[in-house]
């Protein structure tokens, strides 16, 4: 609610409108034993811009503690962070995943 407008008899109320702020989403990437470190690195720089230095220690949180957040995005844009990188590492034959986390 946060916009005026007059009505017939001129007075002033406010009209209802939702002016939702977006809702973001944390990308996290997920360990596996099978996917090798280079190829995880390779798509923290591709997929998330990434510098190699941050891609690779990114890459080693994931591999010691099983998760690492690779990036914070609206919904649409993780969801597309989300399919490329499991397209990346379908077309790879690698069992690469990330999920989606609202924060
Ligand atoms: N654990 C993998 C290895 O030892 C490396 C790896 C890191 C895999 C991060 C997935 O998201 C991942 N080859």
């Amino acid at each position: 609610m946060n916009s005026k407008h007059k009505t017939i008899h001129g007075t002033e109320e406010r009209a209802e409108q939702k002016t939702r702020k977006p809702s973001y989403y944390g990308v996290f990437l997920l360990n596996d034993d099978y996917t090798t470190m280079d190829f995880v690195v390779h798509v923290l720089e591709r997929v998330f811009h990434k510098s190699s230095v941050e891609a690779t220690q990114i890459m080693l949180l994931v591999h010691n503690k099983g998760k690492g957040l690779a990036g914070v995005f609206t919904r649409d844009i993780a969801e597309t962070k989300v399919d490329k990188v499991h397209r990346l590492a379908e077309e790879h034959e690698f069992p690469l995943r990330c999920s989606l986390e609202e924060t």
